[in-house]
């Protein structure tokens, strides 16, 4: 079955055949939303996300409960809607709770739905909850927006509950939650229990129909495909485990695979590619090395994590974004992430799902790094509160910075998993198949491609050169 992949963007610039082996130590962060020599200011900011169809409105995600909508109306930006997710009574609103997560659905331009995640409440009644919402016609999440729980899970403590939702490229919501929490060392080994849904990464069909009729806290279907479907002892939504507060986590747009930042306990902070069906081994391990037990912990069948940084350098990761770069320029194959921690901002060099060089590049110093995310454009977007006191977030005034240089030379990239339909302006990679002779397909390494394979390319039309698209393909 052939896929369909959304083109956007155009690019102009030539494909590059050599990659620089380290990255230049010139980049700068400045005022994303610039109002005059300052920004606008957030409320606890930890997520921005660019609307499917506009090149200059944003969602930025309020901790505390607001969903913004920032849009440049020509001549400066503004606020220009708000939604509010009320969450659960007796949330602190502080450190870890709240509004945590959002990601449109791949469809949104025609279904209108948009997700949200969210954790509060007190002792019995917290909850963790992912929610589906439908805005109306004039596409902005609004207060009023009809809205249905897909999943909650009952969390004992209030801590560790990570805070991204995506989708991934087969269409499906992928959803990353820590172990639960308390004040260490996951105490009742749910990382490792494979029959809870905590110190996961779950995966649902939201698009199925409710395979859990008699179940409100489950609302959704499970993927044929998931890793655990139908083995005793595992709950079906689990797509990899062993995690201990996933906080942020992307997927590589080149192979889709999930990489993540999982902030770890004392010693260690991990970034780790996660396949499916991985163990990143919390609670035996945190990161390199034995946690519980500590001596002989089991290794067997456990991934370790790519990158392992001591406390020293680290101590509240927060997992990054991959950059877009043209092929060849200088930042192609870079993965970019930072700790709350320690305010610092790093690239390690990718290719495909491999770390080359895991030397860390130390391109920014930031007070706060919250999250990382991406413009249309592939710019990187960091977002920050500060100022800050050790792990939990002491103030509430946050703003958005972009990563900038001579050196990142971005573009722009929309994938469009399998399911979604064909809209204005996207474009059909099965008439690869069809009219060979039309394109001629550029791998991220600047290396041509022969076939059809699946991953991110820059395709460029034979009778039309300067028409160059980078897109995802999948089939
Ligand atoms: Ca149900």
């Amino acid at each position: 079955m052939a896929a369909l992949l959304l083109c956007t963007g155009v690019s102009l610039l030539p494909v590059p055949s050599t990659a620089a082996a380290a990255f230049p130590n010139t980049v700068t962060l400045r005022n994303y939303f610039k109002v005059g020599t300052d920004s606008l200011t957030f409320n606890r900011p930890v997520s921005v996300k660019p609307y499917p169809n506009e090149d200059s409105a944003f969602i930025v995600v309020q901790q505390s409960g607001q969903i913004l909508t920032v849009r440049w109306n020509g001549t400066a930006w503004r606020r220009t809607d708000t939604a509010t997710v009320t969450v659960l009574a007796g949330t602190s609103g502080i450190d870890e709770q709240g509004l945590l997560g959002f990601t449109f659905h791949p469809d949104f331009l025609t279904n209108h739905k948009y997700y949200i995640y969210y954790v509060g409440g007190t002792a019995s009644a917290r909850g963790d909850i992912i929610a589906e919402r439908t805005a109306g016609s004039s596409l902005r999440p609004a207060t009023s927006d009809a809205q249905r729980t897909i999943l909650r899970i009952s969390d004992p403590y209030d801590n560790h509950n990570s805070g991204t939702i995506l989708f991934d490229q087969e269409g499906y919501l992928l959803f990353g939650i820590g172990d639960g929490g308390t004040t260490s060392g996951d105490p009742q080994n749910r990382a490792q229990n494979t029959d809870s849904l905590l110190g996961k990464f779950l995966r649902f069909d939201v698009n199925g129909a409710d395979a859990f009729p008699s179940d409100t806290a489950r609302n959704y279907a499970i993927p044929a495909t998931n890793p655990f479907v139908n083995m005793a002892g595992y709950k079906p939504e689990i797509w990899a485990y062993g995690a201990r507060n996933p906080w942020k986590w992307t997927l590589n747009p080149e192979t889709g695979t999930v990489w993540v930042g999982d902030v770890g306990q004392d010693t260690w902070e991990k970034v780790t590619r996660v396949p499916k069906g991985a163990n990143l081994g919390w609670r035996f391990r945190e990161g390199p090395v034995c946690f519980n037990p500590t001596t002989n912990c089991p290794s067997d069948g456990i991934l370790f994590p790519d990158l392992s940084l001591r406390d020293s350098i680290a101590t509240a990761i927060i997992g990054g974004t991959f950059f877009h770069a043209v092929p060849g320029t200088p930042f192609a194959g870079s993965y970019i992430f930072g700790d709350h921690g320690t305010s610092r901002i790093w690239a390690v060099r990718v290719e495909g799902d491999s770390l080359i060089d895991s030397t860390l590049t130390r391109i920014g110093t930031l007070n706060k790094p919250v999250s990382f995310d991406r413009d249309r454009q592939g710019r990187v977007l960091v977002t920050t509160i500060s100022p800050s006191v050790g792990f939990g977030i002491s103030s509430n005034v946050g703003r958005v910075l972009v990563l900038e240089s001579p050196d990142m030379v971005p573009t722009a990239l929309t994938y469009r998993p399998q399911r979604s339909a064909v809209g204005s302006g996207s474009f059909r990679m099965d008439e690869r198949r069809s009219h060979p002779e039309r394109f001629r397909i550029f791998g991220l390494d600047g290396r041509e491609i022969l076939g059809t394979p699946a991953g991110t390319f820059l395709v460029i039309e034979k009778a039309n050169p300067a028409h160059r698209t980078l897109m995802t393909a999948l089939w």
